[in-house]
């Protein structure tokens, strides 16, 4: 059996996309945040030049997609009160057979119209016109700059302020997920963590660290989904550069690996790190190492409760961290100076990163939360995905600190996707595996 037919054959049904009637519900709940005489606009992404007239792959805006699931280039939606109702207006690319035959089929007007949930279709070609009626007089507008220069300058010409940002509405629609949002955001969990575990089964000494992205990310492209954000395959010191991904070294006898890679399923991400041994058998100091952050990991995962403010998860991983490394006699200090007056103690040298963040339709979802942002500190709640991924890395490249040749090239991370409940957190990557005795008998195990 192939590799991907084994994951296929692990993976349950592909859930359904999310339903028109979901997508009225999500507009009805953004619109009624809004007084009666304002309009919002939600553009799609640009798209962005990778070499001379070739663009990189365009990946819809995720706003515009929770709204009206309408991924094609140029998309715009707005959404107005005519006075009865909101109406959500689309501005499409019109039919033009001469372009679809270079660029590819477009719905058209008409095929918007009857194939998105959406009121009113009009032609991306009349939208200067005819987004400059609807704004007339308009006070209220909402609007997020920067993304399609067009509307920006539609909307300065209107208003002459600033708009209005409707993030901070969608946002707390968004952090909330739905049960058909999590039976997706299961699927993608699922995907991610088979094709982990086909990286670990596939992984032997010799072959390079673009191998396992290319057993990742075919994974994904097999099962129709590609990747989150670019797959980061580390071995040895690469496992201790945070965002690594060049993935060009050969994995040597006696390092780590680390990967760190999620696919997207509908929009929404999953993202996974698992770190294994290249030869399939940890050593004493790896060994250690891995045991501590999985213990953190726990910790971590056992404080996503419902009710519990958004860094307690990080306050657990931390102090098993910190005490983990006087224990191991990496640090030589009280646990008051590893742990630091406001978790920023010693044992942030070898830690330096956030224990997760939420995780949606963005793999750096939206909601607020990560440390450093300057917010309210949030409550968790049931409906709500976030990562925990805490990590220990000792770069034998590092000039700051010293670090003892045992420890020398360790770096270890493992994250996992964390669903809040009612009943407690629930595992969503659960079958990644990640105890040291399952990971020996994986890896290499093709
Ligand atoms: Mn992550």
């Amino acid at each position: 059996m192939s590799m991907y037919d084994r994951v296929t054959s692990a993976l349950g049904e592909r859930p359904e996309g999310i339903s028109h009637s979901e997508m009225r519900k999500r507009q009805h709940d953004f619109c009624s945040e809004m007084a009666t005489g304002a309009v919002a606009i939600i553009t799609n992404n640009p798209v962005s030049i990778r070499s001379r007239d070739t663009h990189h792959r365009h990946r819809f805006n995720s706003y515009l997609h929770y709204l009206t699931g309408w991924h094609g280039e140029d998309g715009v939606a707005a959404f107005y009160h005519n006075g009865d109702n909101w109406m959500c207006r689309l501005y499409v690319q019109p039919r033009d057979i001469e372009k679809e035959t270079w660029t590819g089929r477009r719905p058209g007007l008409e095929g918007a119209l009857a194939n998105w949930p959406v009121d009113e279709t009009v032609s991306r070609d009349d939208l200067r016109e005819n987004l400059s009626q609807l704004l007339d007089n308009v006070e209220d507008i909402y609007h997020i700059k920067s993304l399609d220069g067009e509307v920006d300058e539609i909307v300065e010409l209107a208003l002459h302020e600033e708009p209005k940002d409707p993030r901070p509405i969608l946002d707390e629609l968004r952090v909330v997920k739905s049960a058909g949002e999590i039976a997706l955001m299961q699927y993608s969990a699922d995907l991610a963590a088979h094709a982990h575990v086909e990286a670990m089964r596939q992984c032997e000494v010799g072959m390079g660290e673009w191998h396992m992205q290319s057993v990742i990310e075919g994974c994904f492209l097999y099962h129709q989904s590609e990747w989150a954000y670019p797959s980061i395959v580390g071995s040895g010191d690469n496992a201790t550069i945070l965002h690594y991904n060049e993935n060009t070294d050969v994995m040597k006898d006696g390092e780590l690996v680390l990967i760190d890679a999620g696919c997207e399923v509908d929009g929404y991400a999953s993202d996974i790190t698992r770190t294994f041994p290249a030869n399939g058998k940890f050593t004493e100091a790896q060994r250690a190492i891995y045991e501590l952050v999985l213990k953190a990991q726990l910790a971590g995962i056992d404080a996503c409760q419902a009710g519990s403010p958004w860094s307690a998860m990080h306050h657990a991983t931390s102090h098993v961290l910190a005490q983990g490394l006087i224990d191991l006699g990496i640090l030589d200090c009280s646990f008051e100076e590893a742990l630091g007056e406001d978790y920023n103690g010693l044992y942030r040298q070898f830690f330096m990163h956030g224990t997760g963040h939420f995780l949606g339709l963005d793999v750096h979802d939206v909601g607020g939360g990560r440390q450093g942002d300057n917010k309210p500190e949030r409550v968790l709640s049931p409906g709500m995905v976030l990562t925990i991924e805490p990590g220990l890395y000792f770069g034998a490249w590092r000039e700051d600190v010293e670090i003892d040749s045992k420890w020398a090239g360790i770096g270890v991370r493992i994250e996992d996707d964390v669903l809040i409940t009612e009943s407690g957190p629930v595992v969503l990557t659960a079958k990644c595996p990640k105890e040291i005795t399952e990971i020996e008998a994986l890896v290499g195990s093709k």
